[in-house]
């Protein structure tokens, strides 16, 4: 008996002491919890600024940008959510999320979208990145509307009523037009669109970043820097890159500036091709990140949804919106994981803190390291820089009519064309108008060209290219069109010489 309650006495003190120990632990454990949940990005950095062409911290260190973009808010709203930019913090590396507004494509904010709607997701999202300790870009996505003048006094409305709402937030970067393009997307009107909209957001927010596109699909950043907007301080330059069809051409053009210090943000890239689809190239994806790494630009990568194309950071068969495996990544979703934890599969990030990032004169990176690696397809074209010219041989319209009850009527607009070595580059803008009085549930446009052409581009709708005959199907969002509705969709091709439509056929149900 005595040994036994000796035993039991002996065993009580053990009980005591191993609560005692686990008590000990696990408040280390949390403290330690608590810790690691502090280091967040904005903890670590606080508000983001411009110092001699760099992002710089509240410290004035460089800071790299690490982002994810949305895709369209009004087509992929789930994505707005506080769990996946939980994820994309602690499991993807990633320090900032864009949410991309369009504005001129079918739903976006100018073109009968639901802008309470689109306000309240960027406020969610605005907020879910602040409690996270994340940076948020709000971008003002121009791209079928190349002017950003076309759009001027809704940007001004928009640009101060959310400048006044997150003036205090310090986490917010104002991207106030996406890609300027076409013949009106020049720089001059950007600049003068440009000092408007951040004369307005100066009025609320006197020191958030403000991120200005720049001509042909934010590409020309030497335009830019050739003439940059002056009197602000806390000014970028957006630069946007696809490695699939983007390649050292455009890459020199970007280091050109660079060298100049003059301050770029990558606020969108893929490793696509420009059409945000077909063949994806690590390898070039590589070395655009080797480039960004060097002189420590930031980056953000396009675009976070399950959409059936191949910039799509998520496989398409992939339902979740937050938490997602190795298996739920499309191959973009992969090698950006990859780039920006070093790891294969989703998980906590090395550091949030950014790796130092050379503040003079970068050093020459070795050319002879990354070994190209072969891609197995094709590429249809190396890397034409659409310059427009000035007197567009536009203004011919090609039209088809559907002969059934629904009547659907589709233009096709030469709206560009330019040379780039032996190729003409041609773009077009297709508008599919519901003429009559019936809804119609889907309509198909084929257009027949006059020879042989590639595809290079495209855009709001599906295409099915043959030898000379390009068929558009719509997208999820664009095929119901009511009496009077108009979808507007766009294409690039590429061909020996101008081309020449021949017809265009038009059905529709
Ligand atoms: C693309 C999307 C695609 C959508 C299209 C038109 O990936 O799903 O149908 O827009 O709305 C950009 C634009 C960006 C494009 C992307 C890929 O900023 O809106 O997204 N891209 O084409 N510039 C170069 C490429």
């Amino acid at each position: 008996m005595r040994h036994g309650g000796a035993e039991a006495c002996a065993s009580g003190k053990n009980v005591f002491r191993w609560v005692l120990l686990m008590a000990v632990l696990l408040l280390g454990l949390s403290a330690g919890a608590v810790r690691v949940k502090a280091a967040t990005p904005y903890k670590e950095n606080g508000r983001l600024s411009i110092k001699n062409g760099k992002v710089v911290n509240s410290r004035g260190k460089a800071f790299v940008i690490k982002g994810v973009s949305t895709h369209g808010i009004a087509w992929f709203p789930e994505y707005v959510n506080k769990q996946a930019f939980k994820t994309l913090r602690d499991e993807w590396g990633v320090n900032t999320v864009r949410l991309a507004m369009y504005t001129a494509e079918y739903d976006g904010y100018c073109a009968g979208g639901d802008q309470a709607r689109m306000k309240e997701l960027i406020d969610n999202g605005v907020k879910y990145a602040r409690d996270l300790g994340m940076y948020v870009i709000i971008d003002w996505h121009i791209l079928s509307d190349g002017n950003p003048l076309t759009y001027k006094s809704q940007a001004v409305s928009f640009f101060k009523e959310i400048a006044g709402k997150y003036k205090n937030y310090g986490n917010v970067l104002y991207e106030i037009c996406n890609e300027p393009n076409g013949g009106e997307g020049t720089w001059t009107n950007i600049k003068s669109y440009g000092k408007t909209v951040i004369k307005t957001i100066r009025s609320a927010d006197s020191k958030a970043i403000i991120i200005v596109g720049t001509p042909t699909w934010s590409q020309d950043v030497d335009t830019a820097e050739g003439a940059p907007i002056t009197g602000y301080s806390n000014i970028a330059y957006a630069f946007h890159f696809y490695a699939g069809t983007h390649k050292d051409d455009l890459r020199s053009k970007l280091e050109g500036v660079l060298k100049k210090k003059f301050p770029v943000i990558v606020t969108e890239f893929g490793i696509s091709d420009a059409s945000g689809n077909g063949q994806v190239n690590t390898a070039e994806g590589n070395k655009w990140m080797k480039l960004l790494d060097q002189y420590g630009v930031g980056r953000v990568c396009w675009n976070l949804s399950n959409k059936n194309e191949s910039s799509a950071l998520l496989n398409s068969s992939c339902s979740k919106t937050s938490g997602w495996s190795s298996s739920d990544l499309s191959a973009s979703g992969k090698w950006l994981v990859k780039t920006y934890t070093g790891k294969e599969e989703p998980g906590p990030a090395p550091s949030s803190t950014p790796k130092p990032t050379p503040t003079s004169a970068p050093k020459p990176t070795p050319s002879s390291t990354p070994k190209p690696v072969p891609s197995s397809a094709p590429k249809p074209t190396s890397a034409p820089t659409p310059k427009p010219t000035d007197a567009p041989s536009s203004g011919k319209n090609y039209q088809g009519v559907s002969s059934g009850k629904v009547k659907i009527r589709a233009t096709v607009k030469q709206e560009n064309t330019w040379k780039s070595g032996n190729s003409t580059f041609t773009q077009y803008k297709v508008t599919v108008e519901n003429t009559g009085s019936r809804t119609s549930k889907k309509w198909t446009a084929a257009v027949y060209f006059g020879k042989k052409y590639i595809l290079t581009s495209q855009w709001s709708g599906k295409y099915k290219a043959g030898a000379k005959k390009l068929t558009i199907t719509p997208e999820s969002w664009n095929g119901k069109l009511e009496k009077g509705q108009t979808a507007e969709i766009g294409f690039i091709i590429e061909s020996s010489g101008a081309e020449k439509i021949k017809k265009v056929n038009v059905t529709a149900s």
